[in-house]
This record gives structure tokens, sequence and C-alpha cells, in this order.
């Protein structure tokens, strides 16, 4: 299998790639990166078959129109973010096929209420999109997002896969790149299991951040899948 994690220095987000028998899916492309991602997707010579959402983002605008146009890859994100123009609404459960290999849908809601992540078929990988992040979380204070269910995703639906899963997050600000379920449970210092879900509310009620700068802009524009118009940087 192949596999890349890219990065937007603008936004911090990881966007990755993974590809089998020449088919690919990549997993929360960036609009401004989007001619390097077809790039090296012709370069690897693989057809990209869909671009996936773990949510509807806040902070920058998804690749995902303009890849299709380009790629004519199709755009899957959850049933639940009721965004237009996507070839398929996914729910928990779900398979997403590439070459022999497929990843798995599960619902994670709490930084947004659509959030998803998506595991790898043999459970050796996931990609938490901003549901769990290294040593953090997504917050909590927007885009109907809930402390109480973000608890419960990460507890219930990312702690109860394998200690050596590795996990993929959507972003990180301070240049770290992976982590695995047994060094989140150990040290995530939100979430880790010697946090109760007094401390996490806590925790969240007092972070205190500004709104992401481009929120007004991102959030329409991720709603139409990244559809070009007023938009276009
Ligand atoms: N300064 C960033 C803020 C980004 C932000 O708020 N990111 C969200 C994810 S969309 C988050 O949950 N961040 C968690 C954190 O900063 O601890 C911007 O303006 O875009
Ligand atoms: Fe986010």
């Amino acid at each position: 299998m192949i596999f890349r994690q890219l990065f937007d220095s603008g936004s911090s987000t990881y966007s990755y790639l993974l590809a089998d028998s020449g088919e690919a899916v990549l997993i929360d492309p960036v609009l401004e990166q989007a001619e390097r991602d077809a790039t090296l997707i012709s370069e690897l010579s693989l057809t990209l078959l869909w671009t996936l959402e773990t949510h509807v983002h806040a902070d920058h605008v998804t690749g995902a129109a303009r890849l299709r146009d380009r790629l004519h890859s199709r755009i899957a994100l959850a049933t639940a973010a009721r965004a237009e123009g996507a070839d398929c609404n996914l729910n928990d459960g779900d398979r997403i096929g590439f070459g022999s290999r497929f990843l798995m849908v599960r619902a994670t809601p709490g930084h947004t209420a659509s959030c998803l992540t998506y595991v790898l078929d043999d459970e050796s990988m996931a990609f938490t999109g901003d549901c769990l992040l290294i040593r953090g979380c997504g917050r909590t204070d927007f885009q109907e997002g809930s402390p109480a269910q973000l608890y419960r995703s990460v507890r219930e639906r990312v702690f109860n896969l394998q200690d050596d899963c590795r996990l993929y997050p959507g972003h990180d600000y301070r240049g770290l790149t992976v982590t695995t379920v047994a060094e989140e449970k150990a040290h995530n210092p939100r979430l880790g299991l010697a946090k109760s879900e007094d401390d996490f509310n806590a925790c969240m009620a007092n972070l205190k951040l500004a709104y992401p700068k481009r929120i007004d802009v991102a959030v329409p524009a991720n709603l139409r899948c990244g559809r070009e118009g007023e938009t276009a940087p």
C-alpha cells in the first residue's frame, strides 16, 4: 500500500493519500494544495477514486471540488454534514474501497456534529480528523460541537482500537505527525485515561481560543464541498 502524509502550512492541516493497485483515496485535501496533490497522484500513476472529508472544516477550504474537476474523483463526506454536491454521503459502518484495501467509517462527533474517523481495514491506522489531535483534541465551541460527545467518541470509538494502532490527526500545530492509541491513553492531557469527564469539560470550557480566521469563508464553501465561486483564492 502507498501511504503519504501531506501538509498545508497555511492551516497546519494534514491530508493523507492512500493507494493500492493503482487506486487512491485522499483524506482532507486542501484547496491551495490541489495542484500539488494532483501532480503527486499523476506521478505515482494513481487513479483518485475518492476525496474523503473527516468533517466540514472551519479553517480551510477543501480541495475536493477542484480535484473532482481535475481528476474526476468523487466526493464523500458524512450524511450528517448536510453538504451540497457530494457524490456519496457516509454513515457509521460504511466502507470505502481502493484496490484490495478499504477504510471503515466511524462516526466520532464532538468537534463538529458530523465528524468521521476513517479506520484502515486491518486497524493498523486511523485518521481521526479533529476528534483526537496529538496530545490534544479539536475544540467544541462551534458547528454543533459538544464536549460530552467528544469525550464519548474518543473513549469509546478511538481508544477501543488496538494500542499500537497509529493515529493520524487532521492538524498539528507543533510539528508532530503521528501518535498511537497507547500514547494518547497515557499522555493526552485532556482525554488520557487519567482524566475524568469533569476534568475534560473544565478544560474545554476554559480554552478561550480565537475563532479560526477563515471560518466565515471556509464553512459555507465546505458545505458546497469546496465548489468554487466567490471563495476561490
Ligand atoms: N488559528 C487557527 C485556529 C484553528 C482552529 O481553531 N483549529 C481547530 C480545528 S478546525 C481546533 O480545534 N484547534 C484546536 C486547538 O487549536 O487546540 C486559525 O485561525 O485557523
Ligand atoms: Fe476542524
